[in-house]
């Protein structure tokens, strides 16, 4: 079932034609309105003219996470303020966080990408579609939202938590399909299974998952808790949010929405782009947007692309599912983590060292954060107890404030962490999908 059956299904010929004509137009548009492009491609000796062919991408300077850090909050934006109508935001790898805005235009066509997902599952304007993703700066809930109505779907905005509520709305109002994390859906559907709740009540027939990796097993476990078909959704807040790519029923990789997005798979220590079926690091230029267009946008996740015609009939070009990434973000509960974020907010308490540790860990299907800090000498005649008890208040305060989750801090002796001898290893991530 198609959204937009004449794009999803155009021939590649004719697809390369659009992209190239959206590729050319961007670049000309951010080499005038926004000034680091300009400075990056100068930098570089690329004019927006010496884009005449998809192959041409390759001269354009990349960009990453840093450079919307160092571009805070608003100057990599290509319209004026005025014409933003939406913020959303996402981790930065310090203090700050990266912030993107939207166009009407943008809000469209992102509304149209997540149709074209559902679509992909099965959605149409019959469905009643969950959406148990968080609402709030977070571009899951209001992605997956956006994406439902313009569908004509009936939407029921629950956003995340609140379990047992969820299911009474999942049963009363008959929801058929359910957009949230993978790790939510299996809690949810443990919950249903704990509440007694017989899977046969529920008219749920399919699950629109992503914002973090998860494996064929999980999947398998999904469908079973909850007697659904699973989908595996990928998305950035710098490319738009959910939607970038979606999964079909062939199961063979996600479709990337190449009418809005040119990707690229990058060999992650020389750039050099690397050929079809080779896995890399995923690179995407933005072709369709106006609020905050990306130039080859480092992902820092690992796939594979795959050009080969799809038994779905969709043209679109398929990356393998994201199961690793090429620097250290963590994705705890949804939400993403740096390290680096742990030590901003550390550094420069008092009586504590810069030595730390993430530990992270599942217990059922929660993701959990021990936070393992040394601390300092402590003077020799204080109230050490005391002085320990503040510390660990102050310090899981400053933490949750950084990273958005509740994290649990424990004080260790000076000397307990091991000390690097190379990069410092800075996290011990115990969740079994990893290994
Ligand atoms: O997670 C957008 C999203 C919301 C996608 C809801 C899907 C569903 P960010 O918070 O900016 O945006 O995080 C983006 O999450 O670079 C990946 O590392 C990871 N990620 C997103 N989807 C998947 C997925 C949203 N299906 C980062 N599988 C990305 C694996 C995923 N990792």
């Amino acid at each position: 079932m198609y959204y937009n059956p004449l794009i999803e299904t155009m021939p590649r010929e004719e697809l390369n034609k659009l992209q190239l004509e959206r590729l050319q137009s961007t670049v000309k548009r951010v080499y005038e309105k926004v000034e680091p492009y300009r400075n990056k491609m100068d930098q570089k000796g690329v004019k927006p003219e010496d884009i005449r062919s998809l192959a041409d991408i390759k001269y354009l300077p990349f960009n990453d996470k840093t450079d919307l850090r160092d571009f805070y909050p608003n100057k990599l934006f290509a319209v004026p303020m005025t014409d933003i109508v939406r913020i959303h935001a996402s981790s930065g790898t310090t203090g700050k966080p990266i912030v993107v805005g939207y166009t009407k235009k943008d809000l469209e066509s992102w509304a149209e990408v997540m149709a074209r997902s559902l679509a992909c599952a099965h959605g149409s304007n019959e469905d009643i579609v969950q959406v148990s993703y968080g609402y709030g700066l977070f571009t899951g809930g209001l992605g997956a939202h956006g994406g439902a109505e313009h569908l004509g779907a009936t939407v029921i905005p629950t956003s995340g938590g609140n379990s047992k509520r969820q299911i009474m709305m999942m049963t009363d109002l008959g929801t058929t399909m359910l957009c949230c994390t993978p790790s939510y859906a299996i809690n949810l559907g443990e919950t249903i299974r704990d509440m007694g709740i017989d899977k046969s009540q529920l008219k749920l027939k399919s699950g629109i998952f992503g914002a973090e990796p998860w494996t064929e097993a999980m999947r398998a476990q999904i469908e079973e808790l909850l007697g659904l078909k699973a989908y595996d959704i990928y998305g950035l807040s710098e490319m738009i949010g959910p939607g970038v790519a979606m999964e079909c029923d062939a199961r063979k990789g996600l479709h990337i929405w190449e009418d809005q997005f040119i990707a690229e798979v990058v060999d992650p220590a020389t750039g050099e782009p690397l050929p079809e079926g080779t896995k890399g690091e995923l690179v995407f230029t933005t072709i369709n947007k106006e609020g905050i267009p990306m130039l080859r946008y480092r992902t820092h996740d690992l796939t594979t692309l795959h050009y080969e015609k799809c038994d779905c009939g969709r043209t679109h070009v398929r990356m393998e599912k994201v199961m690793g990434r090429t620097d250290d973000m963590l994705i705890i509960r949804g939400v993403n983590v740096f390290p680096s974020q742990v030590e901003a907010a550390l550094v420069g308490m008092e009586y504590v060292s810069p030595h730390y540790m993430l530990v992270v860990d599942r217990v059922g299907t929660l993701d959990t954060l021990e936070v393992m800090v040394e601390i300092a000498q402590l003077p020799a005649d204080g109230d050490t107890v005391r002085i320990l008890e503040t510390l660990n208040r102050k310090i899981s305060a400053a933490l949750q404030q950084a990273l958005g989750i509740s994290v649990k801090v424990r004080l260790v002796e000076p000397g307990t962490i091991q000390r690097s001898e190379g990069k410092a290893k800075r996290v011990i991530d115990n969740r079994n999908y990893l290994k």
